[in-house]
């Protein structure tokens, strides 16, 4: 008993220290909030000369060269050398390369603009200009003063509006938005897919009361044992509220009219942390996957959420999800969606991308390479797809930079602080193919602490490579020891040789934990036919799946799910094959149209097979 309230404590702690350092309102979808989506002005800057003045400084607040102001000219003979004007619009949501060739490649500063009105503001409500994602640097100005910057392409930010600056009508909102690639930012210089700009998330205000609930979070006890919990039909979620600033004085309500459940707690600081034991819960999975409307009510305002409740541990070798072994035959995704060659940023286009999933008969989904839009994580939920969500920590990032760590562990919050409520995640990645040394190890590792103080409920991976050996392939990167599950890309039959070397191939991992595949795939330009021994045709691709799978069924026993690279081809500047490639990587199951590859049925029927073995 006096260990268990010691480690409440120690989890409350770790849960207050998560929430207290930053400002990201979740939930937004259920708040008072004003759409800024829709047509916006743009102002493309190469040389940023509506940030710097001709000294290369940067230009002062009022200066009236300054992007971030009304451009006005007066009288005639007034010299004004910018402006916000049609036909030059954008899309707001929408990454900029999809609309107009001048475009495409662009990589650099992009001025945002847009006019709002705001009349229904009440006393004491605030108003919070809030973003979905922009890539990947964003300056936000409002009537001609900066409210913030933001660095990180996937993640969500918001900014309060002081009081006095809003207007009733007419407030002159610009976003200076850059997607220059750097060295010591977070992706870095060289990733394998598009770099695409933009406003690429929905826009919005959000109202709130002056004092209300910033960020919640409510899941199963994990310390409880899962076994037990169903046994006696005594289930115990744990949850926590934090609250923009202290309050006075008030209740949090909290009701699940399904269950019965109507709690109300006093909130005197400025959080909550509660334990309500449940009785006839149905639990959530990929089969089952309930979910029950939550409401949170404070200080006039009401959040309601639908969440599922459900245990991911693992034991030994194997994963458990509801202290069931699982096996997770997933695929990984990117955002874009292939047919229009764009960033996905809708539920429609979710909807096509995972139903894509589900037609291949997936329990699973690997969100490739960065935090996806929330949509995409909230349909998980709704249709019972298990969800790895990841950080941009991919390939050569500069680990020895503490800022560049710093940066790492912002998107890993901003990531873990939007979605930690759905469960559908099961994995919180923290980076991708980052090769071995001690500087990257320490790293990663400290993501890997970061990621378990900010939520213990869920499995923390990275994607990791292998030692390819003619005698063994070996996974013993020593990344391993930290993660909950070692999870590995191969290619073997694509990268090095061709696929009947998965005939012969044997594998060892140096940690006793379940083994999962993150990638394996090979290049095929759909309708592209000939024998399977020639590359890029859809034959090839459909040989190298039939080897690997014969592979897979050889793994050893702590193999537990893998999650093929990739569920549908996606723009990569690093594909230039001009006959096969033409800026695509050709890895997808589904081509550019959006038409199945041959490799599509062989995955299809393994998983079907798997999923008669393993799913009663
Ligand atoms: C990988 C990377 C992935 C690439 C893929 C490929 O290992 O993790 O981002 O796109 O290989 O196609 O080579």
């Amino acid at each position: 008993m006096i260990r268990k309230l010691i480690m409440l404590l120690a989890m409350s702690l770790m849960a207050l220290s998560a929430m207290a350092t930053d400002n990201l309102i979740v939930n937004t979808e259920s708040r008072e909030s004003v759409s800024l989506n829709g047509t916006w002005h743009y102002i493309l800057d190469p040389y940023e000369t509506g940030f710097y003045n001709y000294r290369y400084k940067e230009r002062s607040e009022g200066d009236p060269e300054a992007y971030w102001n009304r451009p006005v000219t007066k009288r005639k003979s007034d010299r004004r050398e910018h402006g916000y004007q049609a036909p030059y619009t954008l899309e707001v949501p929408g990454d900029w390369n999809s609309q107009g060739d001048l475009f495409t490649y662009y990589e650099g500063t992009v001025w945002y603009q847009r006019d709002f009105d705001l009349h229904q503001l009440k006393k004491n409500q605030r108003a919070f200009l809030y973003f979905g994602a922009v890539n990947y640097e964003a300056h936000i100005y409002l009537n001609g003063k900066k409210l913030g910057m933001h660095k990180g392409g996937f993640t969500p930010f918001n900014f309060e509006i002081p009081a006095d600056l809003l207007k009733e009508k007419d407030n002159f909102l610009v976003v200076k938005v850059d997607n220059k690639r750097h060295p010591d930012e977070i992706p870095t210089v060289n990733t394998d897919w598009w770099n695409y700009g933009g406003i690429t998330r929905d826009v919005k205000l959000v109202i709130t009361p002056d004092n209300f609930i910033q960020q919640y979070a409510l899941e199963l006890d994990p310390a409880q044992d899962i076994h037990q919990a169903i046994e006696e039909n005594q289930f115990l979620i744990s949850g926590s509220v934090a609250l923009n600033k202290t309050a006075g004085s008030g209740t949090v309500t909290l009701t699940i009219p399904e269950l019965s459940v109507k709690q109300r707690y006093p909130v005197t600081g400025n959080r909550l942390d509660f334990e309500l034991p449940l009785k006839n819960l149905q639990l959530w999975s990929p089969e089952h996957p309930k979910l029950y409307r939550v409401n949170l009510a404070y200080n006039g305002e009401t959040l309601a959420d639908d969440l599922g409740f459900r245990k991911i541990e693992t034991a030994g070798k194997k994963i458990l999800l509801n202290g069931e072994p699982i096996f997770l035959r997933g695929v990984a995704i990117h955002e874009e969606v292939p047919g229009d060659a764009r960033r996905a940023h809708s539920e429609a286009d979710d909807r096509q991308l995972l139903g894509w999933a589900k037609d291949l008969n997936a329990n699973m989904v690997r969100l490739a390479h960065y935090p996806h839009n929330e949509d995409m994580t909230r349909l998980a939920d709704k249709m019972g797809l298990l969800v790895w969500s990841e950080i941009p920590v991919y390939w050569t990032i500069d680990f020895g930079n503490n800022a560049v760590l710093d940066k790492a562990k912002a998107q890993l919050q901003e990531m873990i602080t939007r979605d930690r409520n759905r469960a559908s995640i099961i994995i919180w990645s923290v980076g991708n193919e980052t090769p071995v040394s001690p500087v990257r190890t320490s790293f990663m590792k400290s993501l890997i602490d970061k990621a378990r103080t900010l939520d213990d409920s869920r499995l923390i991976s990275a994607a990791l490579e292998v030692h390819y050996n003619p005698e063994t392939n070996r996974v013993d990167d020593p990344l391993g020891a930290y993660t909950d599950i070692v999870s590995v890309n191969e290619y073997l039959g694509w990268y090095g040789g061709t696929p009947d070397m998965c005939r012969t191939a044997n594998w060892e991992v140096a940690y006793d934990k379940p083994l999962f595949i993150s990638e394996t795939g090979a290049g095929a330009k759909g309708g592209f036919h000939a024998d399977r021994k020639t590359r890029w045709s859809e034959e090839y691709q459909q040989w190298y799946y039939e080897e690997q799978i014969k592979m897979l069924k050889r793994m050893p026993d702590n193999y537990s799910g893998v999650a093929p690279w990739i569920l549908a081809d996606f723009r990569s500047p690093k594909r230039n094959h001009p006959v096969y490639q033409q800026g695509w990587n050709r890895k997808g199951l589904i081509d550019d149209q959006g038409n199945k590859k041959k490799a599509f049925e062989v995955l299809k029927q393994y998983y079907r097979e798997i999923e008669k073995e393993t799913v009663q």
